[in-house]
């Protein structure tokens, strides 16, 4: 399945119907009074967060959506129908912004829960609201009023608890593989993961919590280097981000400098999710010694301010994951009211910053594509808009 986090949709909500001019007419009554009905509402357009749905593919191949419109009054002092509403479903963690000002209009994070995105126009009244002791015949009707209409800009960040943070090949898959039933690729080369993928950790029977694997970043990420940094994006709705540094990297890089530009790109993409809780995770202890791994630790621990926790496991050998993943538990369950209301602002500072961020990369291409549009040379790349990788360019 193709995974896209970013659509443009235009929704429409139904138009009004018009109120109805009509009079009885009844056999020897020689003038009937006005009997024209109301129109009916016209019907709204309305988000329902769905928990089975992890794309917006789907608003690339169908971007209009439009409400009933709303049937017009009858003679008989019959109302008309209301348009029907019209539901659409998206994945939880949907934000969605009205493209001409770019407001945050609404977030869908929980499921089957409705919000109100378009509302239907109102109905027009009938002649027979117009009735009175001064006018027994009243040939006055009302329209009624268009829906309200927008062009709206849908960005997916994913919810999850727990966000991995780290180069490509540190073992992220990995750990998300064995301690989740996700089973995404896992291979000895970088830029194995393409696109984010969810697993839920069970630690026992009544706790849980989600775990997001995303796209290994390298130096320059920031700047479109490797997948980029866009999919930081899926970070900024997770309460703890695990650092994963590799204790012994197959290039011979250092483990402490690997961590420094992770953390600097983290910081250039979003400043709110670079203060998020973050615990460092030395990965493939499996690799080294005990006397090695404790030396590093030190040193990654003395030069890093903002790590709160530290472990070391191996995801090949099992060793030391129910102590992170107890731990993480420990954490979740211990979170007071404070501590849940300065990480929700800090999700919302993070969507702020991912949304400029994918902006800033929307403008740049528009830009890009309408300076080459006078040379006539075009990348297959300046007709996509959104940050999904997952894209095939046949000629
Ligand atoms: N020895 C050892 N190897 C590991 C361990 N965890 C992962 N690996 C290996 O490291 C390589 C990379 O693992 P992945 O889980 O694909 O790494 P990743 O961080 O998801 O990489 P990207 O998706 O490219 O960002 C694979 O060959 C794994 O088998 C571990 O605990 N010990
Ligand atoms: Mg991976």
């Amino acid at each position: 399945m193709r995974f896209v986090d970013e659509a443009s949709i235009r929704v429409d909500a139904g138009k009004g119907g018009n109120g109805c001019l009509s009079f009885r007419r009844e056999k020897y009554i020689e003038l009937g009074g006005p009997d024209g009905g109301d129109g009916g509402d016209g019907g709204s357009v309305y988000f329902r967060g769905d928990e089975a749905l992890n794309t917006l593919v789907d608003f690339r191949f169908q971007p209009q959506y439009r409400a009933g419109t709303g049937e017009s009054g009858k003679g008989k002092d019959r109302t008309g129908s209301k348009g029907e509403d019209l539901i659409v479903r998206v994945p939880l963690g949907t934000s969605v912004y009205d493209e001409e000002t770019d407001a945050l209009i609404a977030e869908v994070t929980e499921a089957d829960e409705d919000i109100l995105i378009a509302r239907g126009g109102f109905h027009g009244l009938g002649n027979v609201r117009y009735k009175s002791s001064t006018n027994r015949a009243p040939r006055k009707t009302s329209n009624g009023t268009p829906g309200e209409s927008f062009n709206l800009r849908l960005e997916l960040r994913l919810i999850a608890d727990v966000g991995l943070l780290g180069l490509p090949n540190a073992g992220k898959s990995t750990l998300i593989s064995v301690v989740s039933e996700a089973k995404p690729k896992i291979a000895d080369y970088p830029f194995t993961t393409l696109v984010p993928n969810l697993g839920v950790v069970r630690i026992d029977y009544n706790r849980s919590f989600v775990i997001a694997d995303v796209p290994g970043l390298i130096e320059g990420a920031s700047e479109g280097a490797g997948l980029g940094i866009q999919f930081l994006k899926h970070l900024s709705r997770t309460r703890v981000l695990l650092h994963l540094v590799d204790v012994a990297p197959a290039d011979g890089s250092d483990p402490l400098e690997n961590f420094k530009t992770i953390e600097r790109e983290v910081a250039q993409y979003s400043p709110a999710i670079a203060q998020k809780p973050r615990w460092l995770v030395l990965s493939k202890s499996d690799l080294v010694s005990g006397d090695v791994l404790a030396e590093l630790q030190a040193r990654l621990l003395s030069e890093s301010s903002l790590v709160e926790k530290c472990y070391a496991i191996s995801a090949v050998t099992q060793t030391g994951l129910q102590p992170l993943l107890h731990g993480l538990g420990d954490h979740f369950a211990s979170l007071d009211e404070a501590r849940k209301e300065a990480q929700e602002n800090l999700d919302k500072a993070a969507g702020q910053d991912a949304h400029n961020y994918s902006k800033m990369l929307r403008d740049a291409r528009l830009r890009r594509r309408q300076g080459q549009d006078d040379e006539e040379d075009l990348e297959p790349d300046d007709f996509d808009d959104g940050s999904d990788v997952v894209v095939h360019y046949e000629p």
